[in-house]
């Protein structure tokens, strides 16, 4: 447990009354992110005299919840840097909660007080229960299911924020604003269109009250907040003096640009480094295509390669260009944002994927494929398709997760793949031959893929060749070879302009 009065004199600890503080945010999902982002931010605003403090809430695991409270609700996030370290004691918090411990009726309590004006959620994109491939609540998730069924007993994020929306309406209270934290395209749209969706299955009215008078700000997170380690806790309990379970570490990037769109006030992030705008979807898209798509290329093809993290990656010539080239070549063309310079995002980019004190694990990043793609590799790909324009790196990545997803890594290994879609890609991996008959069968998973993808001759030619070669030839060798043909082009095109 960590002890306060243990701690060295460089750690920064909370220098304001912590009693002052009100429950004026519920945030559900108190994971690794949240804690090193959003509760950072207004922890640094607390410093400044605000009184929003947060109720915190994890629907599914109680452990982390019950090791919070017994620290007197404080724990610690460290930034790390190759040379340097900063660690800093959040006191924002003022209660904590988990659903299956205190009852998910305590939790909707918790929402339903008079003071709370926001509710923030990081669950994961599977967390919202929508289709990937089009945004909307999937009414067939067991989860929602039940919740029509049951809607004063959800079991989902939409159906728990459904449950409080009603409550606070009953009672005639003000509404909250709901603000997605995760890392999808249109956040806020995705999280408005399953709450309404599923109150459409409950209550006509409900549903048309949450269109009137509840507003969804979207948001673009970025921080890169690997899942602690066993060997993480031991060096940061060896600085702080004490254990601390509630610990993570970050990189010292802060990013949020939030929808100022909110209808019961908001705490002044603007002041802790967030920026506030009228349109977050240039900001989400630049982010989500050009980081967390050579993200997700990486951890594939990087995984495969016996890269444990995304620092190992980089130190392979062939595969830091790939991202690279991945960024600025194909996805910074499909974006909207003005007044950016993409060469400089993408260095910049790199620089952060370069720090060894951040141990982000190709493996983590791999998970929940189904629900990253289509935002990280496929919207860009669609764009490429109607252009006419070349994007064999995009292709590549979409085949490494086809490869990853046979659950056999290249030394014959078997190894688990982490999706909810996992019992519907273990049908596909297990009725289909590799090669051709294996790209179209995972293309068939219309919620990821759609109707068109699966229809183009040239997409399932192509990712069958670069299934192939990840199959015959391994994924670093794919990666040189693709980067070397690359080269290659580019001096001949580069010839031929000066000859020209
Ligand atoms: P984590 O694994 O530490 O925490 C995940 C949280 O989601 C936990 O609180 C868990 O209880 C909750 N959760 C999982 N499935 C759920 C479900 N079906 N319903 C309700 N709650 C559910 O992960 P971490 O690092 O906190 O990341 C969470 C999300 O934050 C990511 O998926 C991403 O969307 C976003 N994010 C993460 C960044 C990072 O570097 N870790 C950076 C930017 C955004
Ligand atoms: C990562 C992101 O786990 C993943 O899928 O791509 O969590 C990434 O670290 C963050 O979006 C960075 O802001």
């Amino acid at each position: 447990m960590l002890q306060i009065d243990r701690l060295p004199a460089d750690i920064q600890q909370p220098r304001y009354d912590r009693s002052q503080l009100k429950t004026r945010m519920v945030h559900i999902g108190f994971g690794a992110f949240h804690r090193a982002h959003q509760a950072l931010c207004s922890d640094k605003l607390a410093e400044q005299g605000s009184d929003w403090g947060y109720c915190e809430v994890n629907l599914n695991s109680g452990a982390l919840i019950q090791a919070l409270r017994a620290q007197d609700l404080l724990y610690t996030v460290t930034e790390m840097a190759d040379d340097s370290l900063n660690t800093r004691v959040i006191g924002v918090i003022t209660t904590a909660l988990h659903g299956k411990g205190d009852g998910i009726d305590a939790v909707i309590e918790a929402m339903s007080q008079p003071d709370v004006a926001i509710v923030s959620m990081t669950v994961t994109e599977k967390g919202y229960c929508h289709l990937p491939a089009s945004g909307d609540l999937n009414p067939d998730h067991p989860d929602i299911v039940h919740d029509i069924a049951h809607p004063d007993a959800p079991r989902s994020l939409p159906g728990l924020i459904l449950a409080a929306i009603r409550r606070r309406r009953a009672a005639g209270l003000a509404p909250f604003s709901v603000m997605s934290c995760d890392n999808m395209p249109e956040n806020g749209h995705v999280t408005r269109n399953v709450i309404v969706q599923l109150a459409q299955h409950q209550d006509e009215a409900l549903a048309d009250y949450i269109q009137q008078h509840i507003t969804f700000p979207s948001t673009m997170v970025d921080r890169i907040v690997p899942a602690m380690t066993d060997s993480a806790f031991e060096q940061l309990s060896a600085r702080l003096g004490s254990a601390d379970p509630v610990a993570v570490e970050a990189e010292p990037f802060f990013q949020w640009v939030i929808e100022d769109n909110f209808v019961s006030g908001r705490p002044a992030w603007e002041n802790a480094g967030a920026e506030l705008v009228n349109d977050v979807l240039p900001f989400e898209e630049m982010k989500l295509r050009m980081l967390n798509g050579s993200h997700s290329f990486l951890a594939y093809l990087g995984f495969l390669a016996g890269c444990e993290h995304i620092s190992d990656c980089m130190a392979d010539g062939h595969f830091r260009a790939a991202a690279r080239a991945l960024m600025v070549n194909e996805q910074a063309p499909t974006l909207r944002t003005q007044g950016i310079n993409l060469q400089e995002y993408a260095s910049k980019l790199i620089a952060r994927y370069e720090n060894r004190a951040i141990k982000h694990r190709t493996y983590q990043i791999a998970t929940d494929g189904t629900q990253k793609l289509p935002q990280r590799l496929l919207d860009s790909l669609r764009w490429h398709l109607r252009n006419g324009s070349r994007c064999d790196l995009l292709l590549l990545g979409i085949a490494a997760w086809m490869r990853y997803v046979g659950g056999v890594d290249e030394q014959g290994q078997p190894f688990e793949i982490r999706d909810p879609l996992k019992n519907e890609l273990t049908k596909c991996v297990a009725n289909s031959e590799e090669g051709e008959a294996r790209v179209r069968a995972l293309l068939g998973i219309k919620t990821v893929f759609g109707e068109d993808l699966p229809q183009n001759v040239e997409v399932v030619a192509r990712l069958t060749d670069f299934y192939q070669q990840l199959l015959q030839q391994g994924a670093r060798a794919t990666v040189h070879h693709l980067m070397n043909q690359t080269a290659l082009r580019t001096s001949k095109s580069a010839g031929a302009d000066v000859a020209r």
